[in-house]
């Protein structure tokens, strides 16, 4: 029996209903696999910040290091500067925890419609690489002159030579695992940004010269953008600062169907800390408690948790039951044509996960 103590963190919003069901799909599978989950509930988020003062207690990683892993809802609230939530829940727990490898995939299932023309299931399958520790998310900089006519505002970004190169090198590791198109594609904006992007670029030729057998594109973040739209099927993994990673995997959910079908994993690759599981998709307040957020991304965010902590019968189970939903079409939420609830998905899906 493997035993797996998991830190549950729903957080804002839609996160707290999706998560719910992720909860419902690993208690399902559990027992066919030979596993114990043991969910340990935090109520952190902006509810906790109205009522403390903070997003999170001073010891919240203290109290989460033991986990095995961390699964996370969302965060963000009308009530409150996402600057205040973000900055004061998810990353210093990603920071924290030097989860520096930010793992999205973007996959187009059977039975789910992309709104571009001409692209059929299974063509777009890349997975965005993005660097979560660093770049543009650094917290360096300041204001002076705050709330003046003379106000200053800096914001440092900063890239460092082994930050660069551990989450490029792997972005060229998951190639070879992956062993599908074999290609790394390189996200930047060098030519604009000619310090830290410079760097960025250098450490990607670089590392590329310890993989002979893997093709390499570098692309301006312009030209990737388009061509996620143009051409998506041409990517495998592909590898980004963390703001462009981050804008790159929402055009990479929607072309893939829904922001409701993108899941996310914040790793530390050696395990020195835990890891944390999270949809891409952050706390859509206009639908929070209404019953009809997506819980897909959750799900396979669940899976890919399992995966991590080696439990890989399990997770391909979560893996087929998804697909086998999308692909029968009958049970959907509005994101994907259907009429479902967020309860009946994760109940169809958990329902599934023990016979696929
Ligand atoms: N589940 C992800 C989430 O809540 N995201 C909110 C958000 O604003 N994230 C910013 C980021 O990941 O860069």
């Amino acid at each position: 029996m493997a035993k797996y103590n998991i830190a549950v963190i729903r957080g804002d919003g839609v996160g707290v209903d999706v998560i719910e069901e992720g909860l419902r799909v690993m208690r399902a599978v559990a027992p066919r696999h030979g596993i114990e989950f043991v969910f340990q509930e935090f109520p952190w988020g902006t509810a906790y910040y109205l009522e403390h003062g903070r997003m999170m207690p001073p010891d919240a990683l203290d109290l989460l290091g033991p986990f095995d892993a961390i699964y996370f809802g969302a965060v963000g609230h009308p009530d409150v500067p996402d600057h205040i939530t973000l900055h004061g829940l998810l990353l210093p727990i990603r920071r924290g925890f030097d989860q520096y490898v930010c793992e999205r995939p973007n996959v187009l299932y059977p039975g789910v419609t992309t709104p571009l023309r001409g692209k059929n299931p299974g063509e777009i399958d890349l997975v965005v690489v993005r660097e979560n520790t660093e770049g543009e998310y650094a917290d360096v900089g300041g204001f002076q002159y705050q709330y003046t006519e003379q106000e200053v505002a800096i914001q440092s970004a900063v890239f460092t030579r082994h930050g660069c190169e551990r989450v490029i090198r792997y972005a060229f590791e998951l190639a070879r695992r992956r062993g599908k198109k074999r290609r790394v594609t390189s996200v930047t904006k060098s030519n604009a940004q000619r310090y830290g992007m410079v760097l960025w670029d250098r450490a990607f030729a670089d590392v590329s010269r310890e993989y002979p057998d893997i093709s390499t594109e570098s692309l301006l973040v312009d030209a990737a953008c388009m061509n996620f739209i143009r051409r998506p099927e041409s990517f495998d993994v592909v590898v980004a600062s963390n703001l462009f990673g981050d804008i790159l995997t929402d055009i990479g959910a929607i072309v893939t169907g829904s922001m409701g079908l993108a899941p996310s994993g914040n790793v530390n690759p050696e395990g020195r800390y835990p890891s944390c599981f999270e949809p891409v998709h952050g706390s859509a307040p206009d639908i929070a408690g209404k019953g009809i957020a997506n819980p897909l991304a959750a799900i396979l965010s669940a899976g890919m948790m399992l995966r991590h902590l080696g439990a890989e019968d399990a997770a391909s189970a979560v893996q087929r039951a998804v697909e086998r939903v999308l692909a029968e079409g009958k049970v959907l939420t509005p994101d994907l044509g259907g009429a479902a609830t967020t309860l009946q998905v994760g109940e169809a899906v958990a329902r599934l996960v023990t016979s696929v």
